[in-house]
């Protein structure tokens, strides 16, 4: 330490005596809040926050960190594991030194809260990462990225319906309890999420021939026939995934909502697929911004039906284990403009594989339409491209074919990959190894 450095460290010592002269912040914590910063910028920090009750408490949450003028930038929740807590969140806000003590005083006297806690924004962003080493610690994988909830979000088309937001909560807890290696719950569906998954199954069916890839359609049959996929029933998660560990020893868990990506692409390491269970409301059966099982089981589900395909979604969890945050975020976009919104070419045809689209058949039709744009993929660029998860997209990339994404995929994987080891699994104990690389 230089003594410039020594001497400032004591000016902000003595700042943050003075601002928690209550007693009531630690020093520690207003030192963090005091690192090397403007005044006068908005600073970027994490809180971590123990939840008394369920997540119903967070919107006035939200709102109390906005009365600092503070803005929520990121939302991550799940269930804790300790007693008198239902869940911890960590939220990551921008927000001025000044109003985050007080906020922080203020958030302690809720009654909502059992504790909180500030990390400053490098403790947040974890160098090497923790990752699963075996396929039962994916219950541990269990982040939810809370931005877009029927109990959270005023414009979901459930948050007004008291009775759609109790159904959603039985069916979150469910996999909030799953544990590995226990058969998936059975969900009796009720039927009105039958009639909405039946006027989503009706539509899709009529556009595949025209809109699907060739995959798509090639395994559409074997799940009408094996899988229990009708107009009138939903197919039962665990059928399904015993269904996949057949044809390509993939297996599903469900999943209470939309996963983190880290969580979520980890999973995918172990040949594991994370899918809903809820059905999404019935006001809007022709585009849902959340996955819903409908989006699990006619848009992932037949492609991961389809060795190649899975073979794919394995390697990219693969590569997705203990990358920094900034390689997380580029996968999560690939994937995005691949497996959830990806087209190829088909003989003269532009087709879609992706399942954000083979569940959607409004922006299944609009996405090959001629309102959108078209750009090559291209991974590089693709990897950077912002997108919105609200509405239909207004761009696409087109691949020449399903491999030819993959091929390419691999290849920019392999050259943006900083890890200083290699990742390995070994299918008899579905466990990961590191090897140390050069
Ligand atoms: N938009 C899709 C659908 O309506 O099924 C869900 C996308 C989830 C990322
Ligand atoms: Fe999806």
């Amino acid at each position: 330490e230089s003594t410039i450095e020594k001497q400032q460290k004591q000016t902000w010592i003595e700042e943050a005596k003075r601002l928690s002269c209550d007693g009531e912040l630690s020093e520690e914590e207003v030192f963090l809040v005091q690192s090397p910063c403007e005044p006068d910028v908005p600073q970027q920090v994490a809180l971590v926050l123990a939840l008394v009750d369920g997540i119903t408490s967070l919107p006035r949450i939200i709102k109390t960190i906005e009365n600092f003028k503070g803005t929520v930038v990121h939302v991550e929740t799940r269930p804790a594991p300790r007693k008198g807590v239902a869940f911890d969140v960590l939220l990551k806000v921008l927000i001025l030194r000044e109003p985050l003590l007080t906020l922080l005083k203020s958030l302690r006297q809720g009654a909502s809260i059992a504790s909180v806690n500030l990390l400053s924004e490098h403790h947040s962003s974890i160098k090497e990462p923790w990752f699963p080493k075996h396929i039962s610690e994916l219950d541990l994988c269990n982040h939810l990225m809370t931005k877009y909830e029927p109990d959270l979000d005023m414009d979901h088309p459930g948050f007004a319906d008291q009775d759609y937001r109790a159904r959603r909560k039985e069916i979150a807890d469910i996999a909030f309890k799953y544990k590995h290696g226990e058969p998936i719950p059975r969900i009796e569906y009720r039927p009105e999420e039958i009639a909405t998954w039946g006027a989503v199954f009706r539509e899709l069916e009529r556009l595949i021939p025209s809109h699907a890839c060739r995959q798509y359609r090639e395994v559409w049959d074997v799940l009408k026939r094996d899988c229990g996929y009708a107009a009138d029933n939903i197919p039962q998660l665990e059928n399904v995934s015993r269904f996949m560990k057949r044809r390509t020893g993939f297996s599903l868990r469900p999943a209470a909502g939309l996963l983190t990506a880290r969580d979520f692409l980890a999973s995918l390491a172990f040949r594991v697929f994370q899918c809903t269970q809820y059905i999404r409301h019935h006001s809007s059966p022709h585009h849902s911004p959340e996955p819903d099982a409908i989006h699990e089981l006619l848009g992932h589900a037949p492609l991961l039906a389809y060795p190649q395909f899975a073979q794919f979604s394995h390697e990219l969890g693969l590569a997705s284990l203990g990358a920094p945050d900034q390689e997380i975020e580029k996968f999560a976009t690939m994937y995005w403009f691949t497996v959830e919104f990806g087209l190829c070419r088909e003989g003269g045809e532009v087709r879609a594989w992706g399942a954000g689209l083979l569940s959607s058949f409004g922006e299944l039709q609009h996405a090959l339409s001629d309102k959108p744009e078209r750009r090559p993929f291209e991974p590089a660029r693709t990897a950077v491209q912002p997108y919105q998860d609200q509405d239909y997209q207004d761009l696409y990339f087109v691949s020449e074919s399903i491999e030819d994404a993959q091929d390419k995929f691999k290849r920019w994987t392999s050259q943006t990959l900083s890890r200083p080891y290699e990742v390995r699994y070994e299918p008899y104990s579905q466990s990961v190894q590191t090897l140390d690389s050069v």
